[in-house]
């Protein structure tokens, strides 16, 4: 039996042709600066996202961890969105390795406001703890790949710029927000000191993210990244695989898209299953299956029995992305698995 896994875009598997990008990459010792292929990925980064300058790094929690950790000192306070990826997914770093708490605000689909974010600060008073960083997360996991607009983000750099807070993107799907929504990744991240993007999800590497910024701000990314154990030697033969999805896999998420929409609607209504449809912008589809016959352990289990692999994502929903991997036949056939368990 084939299995449609349906868990993450992390599970694709780089393609013959990345493979043999990965075989033929010119390297160096990064630490030493010289590693050709990193060097041409973070200039490429950089240029995209219209920054001084790029670091590429092991994960998306490391280059996340990285940028709060240059933005903050121990005992800050950083506001962010409750359904944050670090808040839930990270192992606690926040915490462990930058000393810093969260102040969190209950967005709509992922998206917070300026005014909440005012209202989330904290005064001036010693005994508070120190606002330092606001971030977000483009697009939002939790909330189900909601793409958030660029217009809310122009007021909050506007009020971080009034309060003297740094501004950090969890761009981990950046190009998928960037695709769907056909506003430049750039035109988003010109908002923000330090953004983070993810080679392994929807392009489709094996390995890597990038986070940038200006330069002075790499400089110190580049010690923290050492500091966290980042700093690795020949590892141009993952950056091609990074580049080769940068110039290959990035046009092509607008299919991730029309998958997640096709499988949305096949499945809200059914058998219970409750979709909010205006979060499926991009490749998340969550569906709260409260109202089915089936508990959430139960659901992933019967799917898995006839091959399709989901995730538990709450105490009721369960979390379907599609990716590389995923071809419109698979959709089809997962759509009628579905069926066949939620009747
Ligand atoms: N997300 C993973 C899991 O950790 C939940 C997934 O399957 O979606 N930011 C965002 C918004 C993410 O979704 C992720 C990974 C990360 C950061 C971390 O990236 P990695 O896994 O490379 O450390």
């Amino acid at each position: 039996m084939t299995l449609i896994d349906l868990r993450s875009d992390t599970v694709t598997r780089p393609t013959p042709a990345m493979r043999r990008a990965m075989a033929e990459a010119e390297v160096g010792d990064d630490v030493f600066g010289e590693d050709p292929t990193v060097n041409r990925l973070q200039e490429m980064v950089a240029e995209i996202l219209g920054t001084e300058a790029a670091l590429f790094v092991a994960s998306g929690t490391m280059g996340n961890e990285i940028c709060i950790r240059c933005h903050t000192q121990p005992g800050d306070e950083l506001i962010c969105e409750a359904g944050a990826h670090f808040l839930h997914y990270e192992s606690g770093a926040m915490a462990a390795l930058s000393g810093v708490q969260a102040r969190t605000i209950v967005g709509e689909r992922g998206v917070i406001t300026a005014q909440q974010i005012e209202a989330a600060r904290r005064g001036e008073t010693y005994y508070f703890p120190r606002s330092r960083l606001i971030t977000i997360e483009n697009t939002h996991n939790l909330a189900g790949g909601t793409i958030f607009p660029l217009k809310e983000i122009a007021p909050i750099r506007q009020l971080a710029d009034a309060r003297g807070l740094a501004m950090h993107l969890d761009g981990a799907r950046l190009w998928n927000a960037s695709v769907a929504s056909g506003i430049a990744l750039r035109d988003y991240v010109q908002h923000f000191d330090s953004v983070s993007v993810s080679f392994s999800k929807g392009l489709g590497a094996p390995i890597g993210s990038a986070i940038a910024g200006t330069k002075d701000f790499i400089a110190q990314a580049r010690r923290i990244r050492r500091m966290f154990g980042g700093a690795m030697r020949q590892v141009g033969i993952i950056a091609a695989a990074a580049i080769y999805g940068i110039e290959h896999h990035r046009e092509r998420l607008a299919e991730d898209h029309a998958h997640a929409r096709r499988l949305a609607e096949a499945l809200h209504g059914r058998g219970g299953i409750d979709i909010d449809l205006e979060t499926v912008q991009t490749n998340i589809v969550i569906m709260n299956i409260a109202k089915t016959k089936l508990a959430v352990p139960a659901a992933v289990e019967a799917l898995k029995k006839e091959g399709v692999l989901v995730v538990p994502f709450g105490a009721t929903t369960l979390r379907a992305v599609t990716h590389l991997d995923v071809s419109r036949s698979d959709i089809e056939c997962a759509i009628a698995i579905f069926y066949k368990i939620f009747s």
